[in-house]
C-alpha cells in the first residue's frame, strides 16, 4: 500500500469520484476549493513534483487532460497552476496540476 494520498486515489485504494481517466491521468475535486471550479489534474505514474518529470510526453498529457476537463466542465476561462515546493505552496508530494475557474481572477496571484 503506498502511503501518497494520490497514488492511492489514481490506483482506486481510495474511492474518489473521477472526472476524467486515461492510461496515464486521472482527475478529480480538489478537497479545499479555492474557486468554484476546482479540479485536481496528477499522472498515475508517481513523481514528487514537476521537477522529477522527464517524461515530455506524460507532462504534455497532463495539459491535455485539463484542456479536456475545462471543455466537459464547459468552462472557458480557467487557471493552471502547479505548485512546485513548499515555498510555492505544495503541500502533497505528487506532482498534480490545478485546474481553477468559475470566478473572477486576479494577477499577480497573492
Ligand atoms: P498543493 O498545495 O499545490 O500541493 O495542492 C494540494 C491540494 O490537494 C490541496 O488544494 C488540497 C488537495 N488535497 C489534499 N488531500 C486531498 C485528498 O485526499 N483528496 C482530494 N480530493 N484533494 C486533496
Amino acid at each position: 500500500m503506498s502511503n501518497c494520498i494520490f497514488c492511492r486515489i489514481a490506483n482506486g485504494e481510495i474511492s474518489t469520484e473521477l472526472l476524467y481517466e486515461d492510461d496515464k491521468v486521472v482527475a478529480f475535486k480538489d478537497l479545499n476549493p479555492q474557486a468554484p471550479i476546482h479540479i485536481l489534474i496528477i499522472p498515475k505514474e508517481h513523481s514528487d513534483s514537476v521537477k522529477e518529470m522527464n517524461d515530455e510526453v506524460s507532462i504534455g498529457r497532463l495539459f491535455t487532460a485539463a484542456k479536456k476537463v475545462a471543455e466537459k466542465l464547459d468552462t472557458e476561462h480557467y487557471r493552471l497552476v502547479i505548485n512546485t515546493g513548499i515555498g510555492a505552496g505544495q503541500s502533497v508530494f505528487h506532482t498534480h496540476l490545478h485546474l481553477l475557474g468559475g470566478r473572477l481572477m486576479s494577477w499577480p496571484p497573492g
